[in-house]
């Protein structure tokens, strides 16, 4: 079916892993690569076309390895490059390719890089990361380079007592931001990747890539939360930013053989930046832009939040798919491993199959390319928060800290983390009804979600109507169609905000999309949603009995084709 002019990327679903939650081989609780390596044919039943690899390198894993020490080592908790040599093997024999984590914005302190150039103001490296003097305050004291907050709560800066300078980290003290101004740092990172490359990775998911370039004048930012100022205008999407992934295509991804993959995350960005790095002459194939998943957010603070559906969130995935039109490509998502799990936040766990079914079938037939994060295909649910001895994410426990410290009801704090805290997704893989979920043989680094005995791959593998039989039946769908890999994409009004509906056309070929996104019986009227030249429905997926023609059920998805 395929074309052989197409990127492969346009028909494929892809699967992250979060290597730490996914499959323990060793029995120390914690997830790797071996563990992966015993999973892949499970993967190759799913369909996908790739797995993004969340980090494996060598770290202190202050943030669960987003905070790098070596970028061309394992850590050995995952592993040896002899077994991702292997995984990517196993991978590549049953046609999946392997997405790395490219995570360069900042490294971890315990870098080389960074231990050089913390040890001397004159050190080559100095100038590899944001080294900047405090300002004094009117009593004498020192005072950051100026009032940003981190992501992870606190200063943005941190006092190296050596030398009496502050280095920028927009995340943690751990995770000190690189110099992209300098030329030398650009050429390391081309040279890593090359290296990635030449062992035969087939891309890049490229970890808040539009943070990298910023306003040498570190300008003060506005208001943000807990009395430090927001700085992402001098951050996000800054002045070369294009410029420096322009550099990075040509030295490193484009050759035209290797079909390489580059996918950007890019918080805060618009339609119109994302269209232009992603257009056919942008740097990048496609970015995770975060409008959907920032629609509960009030304001600059991650915590204060209001309701919201998943109609709202489908709504705004709608304007994204007009936004970008033929230029620039999406990448369609509901959850990852920093939000929380999409069958929770925007379905309904008392119809859990139904609404996990119909969340997949709405966001997977759009344009774009499909992300399916590890549990996501069983219909997994949040992990619970009983108390603040479950919280494991730096962000929340950084968070919890501060908020706590400044008076806020613990209580209160953890009921915010229940609806978006970064735990939420990060729950152990659930394999089997047995001891850990099957995913260990010892005790897990973070603890399996009760549900397991009813959710879990084993289980629902055996079933012709789980979620998991539904996924693979919906990832093949994709990977065989044209129109819903290429095709152009219809708004349509099915007359109730309730009911999305859409259709993708190429050519002679239609394909109607029908998802009703609440928990109630919605009539439609079919035939209103034909094309003008009208036709005959045929039904192809489907998680209800669609036997009442103008009546969906609750959470019922329908995909017919059209034929004349
Ligand atoms: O996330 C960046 C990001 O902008 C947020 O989604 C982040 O999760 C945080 O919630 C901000 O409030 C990326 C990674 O995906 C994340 O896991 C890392 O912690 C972060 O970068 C730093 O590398």
């Amino acid at each position: 079916m395929s074309r052989v002019d197409e990127p492969w990327w346009k028909r494929a679903t892809i699967y992250q892993i979060y290597p730490r939650s996914f499959a323990d081989s060793d029995g120390d609780g914690i997830g790797d690569l071996r563990g992966i390596i015993s999973k892949v044919d499970y993967l190759a039943e799913l369909g996908i076309g790739a797995v993004w690899l969340s980090p494996i390198y060598k770290s202190p894993h202050a943030d669960n390895g987003y905070d790098i020490a070596d970028y061309c080592a394992i850590d050995p908790v995952f592993g040896t490059l002899d077994d991702f040599d292997e995984l990517l093997a196993a991978l590549h024999a049953r046609g999946i390719r392997l997405i790395m984590d490219l995570v360069v914005n900042h490294t971890s302190d315990e870098h080389q890089w960074f231990k050089e150039s913390r040890s001397s103001k004159d050190d080559p490296r100095r100038d590899w990361y944001w080294w900047r003097k405090g300002r004094t305050a009117p009593d004498g004291s020192s005072l950051p380079p100026n009032d940003w907050g981190s992501f992870f709560s606190g200063p943005a800066w941190t006092l190296d007592p050596a030398s009496g300078e502050y280095y920028l980290h927009l995340f943690a003290p751990k995770q000190p931001d690189l110099n992209w101004e300098n030329p030398r740092v650009r050429a390391a990172i081309h040279q890593m990747m090359k290296w990635w490359i030449d062992r035969g990775v087939d891309g890049f998911r490229m970890d808040v890539i539009n943070y990298i370039s910023k306003d040498p004048g570190l300008p003060a930012g506005e208001p943000g939360p807990q009395g430090y100022e927001d700085g992402s205008r001098w951050f996000a999407s800054g002045p070369h930013l294009m410029e420096y992934l322009q550099e990075m295509r040509l030295a490193v991804l484009s050759d035209p053989g290797k079909e390489l993959l580059t996918v950007g995350e890019t918080p805060m960005i618009t339609p119109s930046q994302a269209a232009q790095l992603t257009d056919h002459e942008g740097p990048l194939d496609m970015v995770f832009q975060f409008e959907h998943v920032n629609l509960d957010q009030v304001g600059p603070d991650k915590w204060e939040l209001r309701p919201t559906s998943a109609r709202e969130v489908f709504g705004s995935l709608v304007a994204w798919q007009h936004a970008l039109g033929d230029r620039g490509w999406n990448s369609l998502y509901l959850s990852n491993h920093d939000q929380p799990r999409q069958l929770s936040r925007f379905g309904d766990e008392r119809f859990r199959t139904r609404s996990a079914t119909a969340l997949a079938t709405a966001l997977h037939l759009l344009r774009g390319t499909p992300y399916v994060f590890q549990g996501e295909e069983l219909g997994m649910a949040n992990a619970p928060v009983a108390s603040s001895e479950d919280l494991y994410d730096i962000e929340s426990r950084n968070h919890f800290a501060t908020a706590v410290a400044a008076g806020s009801d613990p209580d209160g704090v953890l009921e915010v983390f229940r609806l978006k805290g970064r735990d939420n997704p990060r729950s152990p893989m659930q394999w089997t009804d047995g001891p850990h979920a099957g995913f260990s043989t010892g005790r897990p680094w973070m603890p399996v979600n009760p549900d397991y005995r009813t959710v879990n791959a084993a289980a629902e593998a055996a079933e012709e109507d789980s979620v998991l039989a539904y996924y693979r039946r919906l990832i093949r769908l994709r990977a065989n169609s044209d129109v819903v890999a290429h095709g152009s994409f219809v708004e349509l009004d099915a007359g109730d905000p309730n009911v999305l509906a859409y259709r993708r056309e190429l050519g002679s070929e239609s394909l109607l999309v029908v998802v009703n996104l609440s928990g109630e019986v919605r009539s439609i009227r079919l035939g209103d949603l034909l094309p003008p030249e009208g036709g005959q429905l045929e039904l192809v997926l489907g998680n209800g009995d669609a036997s009442a023609r103008d009546a969906l059920g609750e959470w019922e998805a329908r995909v017919y084709r059209l034929t004349s």
